[in-house]
């Protein structure tokens, strides 16, 4: 501490290159500086684990944040080990998706101090506070605390009804130039940079049984205004010279009258910005493609996740035909917007003919581009369930459930090595076929055109 004022820092467990700024500890961050208390990132997404460890070592600070998904929480615990034991009296805090679902469970370690469930804005503020004058931490909703080794849970903290009232991410204690540049993913080949993301909404109502997004954000959804959106954009290009922009909501497209809104304003101010978004097939229509075409979107990524309408119905309840993707497909490319499709693969209840058929399917419905992930049924999840029905998960520890990597699922019909070869051939079918390579060719218009197919090629060589 100095003087009565607590100095704070946030992290995250990342060590490889990423084009996604962390948003979450970049919004609470941002919250606490205009409250006036002291806030750094230590962010080592491009630096590596060694400048992490050496941040956490040397910087000054009293209270830790360290944010976490299932897959990383253990990282994240080794960053709070290495913090104890430089700076013993430093308070640790978990938040992010991972501790909010398993929060039990994060402050039984010895090395939590607290965990923030859910949003984490007001809490910290809050949190800060009392901190800064010495108060006890009962009633502050929204937190498991320790005292004397004892665990107690405060009650939930509502969700934030205005986002709009939430301050623009504190993007300046953040890498940014290295994230603007970043020739990673979707900045990589469909938008000009610099780059970077940002959200406009928070929540989903729908109900994929493989996601764990309505237990951070709930199921009722909460939008930005589309001016307070354009005014991030306009501080973005005054900032940084913005050229791109990926809008990381669960659903963009999920409100036909905002989206409408927006890409007006865009027109209207005429504002030149590339952006790419997520959709889901069943929230979009052709004049609104249409319209967003217009106000610049290059790219949106769809959830397909199975190619089985079975699959899709009674394991995933994603609750879209097969009918629809392909309309929806069809309408993006009449429309002239690059379509990104994703899909999973070793689904409980699938057997080898069921991936053969999603491969055949990411063809026929010609997406620009096509991630096959293998699935790992996340904890608390509702597939989680559904896959100890079929069989068995194999994770021995969080950090296996990597859906880009390897399969931690078992059954009569799939096996972790199956799903993987799977994963190649995907890939490899899905891409190295002339038709794509024909399509792709096809569809150069521009210099900065032919740049982008070359980076997403390498992307593919990559994966391979
Ligand atoms: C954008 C995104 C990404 C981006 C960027 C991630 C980033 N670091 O910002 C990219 C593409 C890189 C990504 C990667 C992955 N992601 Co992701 N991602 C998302 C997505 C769509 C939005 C995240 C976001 O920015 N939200 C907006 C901000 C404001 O919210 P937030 O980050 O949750 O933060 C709030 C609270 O959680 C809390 N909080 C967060 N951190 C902290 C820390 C402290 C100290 C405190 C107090 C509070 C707090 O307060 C914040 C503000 O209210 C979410 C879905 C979703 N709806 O959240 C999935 C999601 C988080 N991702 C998910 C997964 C699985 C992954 C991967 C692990 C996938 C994989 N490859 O296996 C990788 C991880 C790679 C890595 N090493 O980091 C899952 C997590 C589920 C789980 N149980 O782990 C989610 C929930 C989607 C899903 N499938 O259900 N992801
Ligand atoms: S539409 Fe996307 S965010 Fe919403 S429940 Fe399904 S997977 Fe999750």
């Amino acid at each position: 501490m100095r003087g009565n004022k607590v100095r704070f820092l946030f992290t995250l467990p990342r060590f490889e290159k990423d084009t996604n700024p962390p948003q979450g500890i970049s919004y609470i961050a941002a919250v606490l500086r205009n409250a006036g208390h002291h806030v750094e990132i230590l962010d080592p997404t491009f630096k590596g684990f060694g400048y992490a460890k050496k941040g956490l070592i040397e910087k000054d600070y009293d209270v830790l944040g360290i944010s976490t998904y299932t897959k990383n929480h253990e990282a994240g615990l080794l960053m709070a080990k290495i913090a104890k034991e430089h700076h013993p009296s430093c308070i640790v805090v978990f938040g992010g998706v991972h501790p909010t679902i398993l929060s039990e469970e994060t402050i039984k370690d010895d090395l939590v101090d607290i965990v923030v469930i859910g949003e984490g804005e007001e809490t910290l503020l809050e949190l800060a506070e009392r901190l800064e004058k010495k108060k006890e931490l009962k009633g502050v909703k929204g937190i498991l605390y320790k005292k004397n080794k004892k665990v107690f849970r405060n009650p939930p903290r509502p969700l934030i009804e205005n986002l709009d009232a939430l301050p623009f991410p504190a993007r300046d204690l953040l890498p940014m130039h290295e994230y603007l540049n970043a020739k990673l993913g979707r900045a990589a080949w469909a938008v000009r940079q610099p780059a970077t993301s940002m959200v406009s909404s928070r929540g989903c109502p729908f109900r994929c049984t493989y996601c764990s997004s309505h237990l951070i954000f709930g199921r009722r959804v909460r939008f930005r205004s589309p001016q307070n959106i354009i005014d991030e954009i306009k501080f973005l290009k005054k900032e940084y010279g913005l050229k791109g922009l990926t809008f990381v909501d669960d659903t963009f497209t999920l409100n036909k009258k905002l989206v409408t809104e927006f890409c007006g304003l865009l027109l209207k101010e005429k504002i030149k910005v590339d952006w790419v978004c997520n959709g889901r097939v069943d929230t979009v229509s052709k004049e609104m493609l249409r319209l967003m075409k217009k106000a610049g979107c290059k790219v949106i990524a769809f959830g397909v996740e199975s190619g089985n309408q079975r699959i899709l119905d009674d394991i995933l309840h994603k609750d879209i035909t097969l009918e629809r993707v392909e309309r929806a497909f069809r309408w993006c490319r009449e429309v002239g917007i690059k379509t990104d499709a994703y899909f999973m693969l070793g689904i409980p209840g699938e057997t080898l003919a069921d991936m053969k058929q999603s491969i055949r399917f990411a063809k026929k419905i010609k997406a620009d581009v096509a991630n096959f992930a293998v699935t790992n049924p996340l904890p608390k999840t509702e597939l989680y369930d559904i896959a100890k029905k079929y069989g068995k998960i194999t994770a021995r520890r969080y950090s296996d459930f990597d859906y880009m990597k390897r399969s931690v699922f078992v059954s009569d019909t799939l096996n972790p090595r199956l799903i993987e070869k799977m994963q190649r051939q995907a890939n490899r079918r899905f891409y190295l076929n002339i038709g794509y390579v024909w399509r792709q060719l096809f569809s150069i218009r521009s210099l900065s055109d032919l740049r982008n197919k070359f980076n997403g090629f390498l992307m593919v060589l990559k994966r391979q």
